[in-house]
């Protein structure tokens, strides 16, 4: 896609070495996941291999980058949000092996490699999935806690966002939406739990992490639920205009399960244009940070304008 978001496209004017920063910041989050996950060959080692085997299967780390992003918005320590975005991508991976499964959405690729149960089959990826959701709590229950943000907060934050009333939530509606007509206002709906909830956790978690103060934490809250509403959109055009090789997972296959997607709904140009308009919300939430949020800006752009 072209970058032609309109009053976002027009403040990125700023030099910031977007590849050299996920780069470095993919690089210390896969390290710390290797920190942080049993060895592949401890004992059950079949578990312990289906969990590093999506959980490093190459893919973008958006959400752990966010987290790292807002934290450093908020002037945070990179050793104080490293492991809540470790814990977000645990959570991110556990919902992509069980959204794969045959009992859900049924696919063969992800990441760019066969599915969790494709290689383990489909009792160990239900577990894998299962232990990267725990991985999670255990990573995050290390966490020190911050003056304005106490332990039980952080915990609650990440539990309340992959929780029955958000992450799960979507998937329900997603599931039950499936082969039905579905207004916008209802794909709304699932956009908002099944993608935005975590994106915007992430972002929540960074700010937390740097002892951020209410009104950083709401611009992070503005900004994570419009860039994770216009990444879901996106995610939905690019099923339809890009390769299976391209995008390391099945394309079509929300035509093909009759799925309500923004472009089915309103067409491919009004869909673009929705979420050109929400990642200029998001930019028009970060003044706040006075030009400390270039990263974000960056990567709020970047997610727009991604071709995978
Ligand atoms: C509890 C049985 C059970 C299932 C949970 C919640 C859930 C299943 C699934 C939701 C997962 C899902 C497909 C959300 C949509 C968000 C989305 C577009 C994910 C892809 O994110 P990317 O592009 O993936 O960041 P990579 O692979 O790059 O990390």
């Amino acid at each position: 896609m072209p970058a032609t978001a309109t009053r976002a496209g027009a403040r990125h004017r700023h030099p910031f070495d977007l590849q050299a920063y996920l780069t470095d910041r993919t690089a210390a989050v896969d390290r710390a996941l290797d920190r942080f996950l049993p060895e592949a060959t401890t004992r059950p080692a079949t578990i312990h291999k289906a969990m590093r085997y999506s959980l490093f299967a190459g893919g973008k780390r958006m959400r752990p980058t966010l987290c790292l992003a807002a934290a450093e918005a908020c002037s945070g320590w990179p050793d104080d949000s490293l492991p809540l975005a470790c814990a977000v991508e645990c959570i991110h991976t556990y919902s992509l092996i069980h959204d794969d499964l045959p009992a859900m959405d049924n696919d063969d690729y992800r990441r760019g490699k066969l599915t969790n149960h494709k290689v383990f089959g489909e009792g160990i990826a239900i577990l894998a999935g299962d232990a990267l959701l725990t991985q999670a709590f255990e990573i995050a229950a290390q966490c020190k806690g911050w003056p304005r943000y106490p332990h039980r907060h952080v915990l609650l934050e990440i539990a309340q966002a992959a929780g029955s009333l958000q992450l799960i939530a979507g998937q329900v509606a997603d599931l039950e939406g499936e082969g039905k007509k579905i207004s916008a206002e209802q794909l709304k709906y699932i956009h908002e739990r099944k993608t935005s909830a975590l994106i915007c956790c992430s972002a929540r978690l960074g700010g937390m992490s740097a002892n951020c103060t209410a009104a950083q934490l709401k611009a992070l809250t503005d900004f994570g639920y419009n860039v994770g509403l216009a990444f879901q959109i996106i995610d939905d055009i690019l099923d339809i205009t890009q390769s299976s090789e391209q995008l390391g997972k099945t394309a079509g296959k929300d035509t093909k399960a009759q799925k309500a997607t923004y472009p089915a709904i309103v067409g491919l140009e009004k869909s673009r244009k929705i979420a050109q308009q929400l990642t200029d919300r998001a930019f028009d939430a970060l003044k706040i940070f006075r030009g400390k949020a270039v990263a974000l800006e960056a990567l709020a752009m970047y997610l727009l304008q991604r071709d995978r």
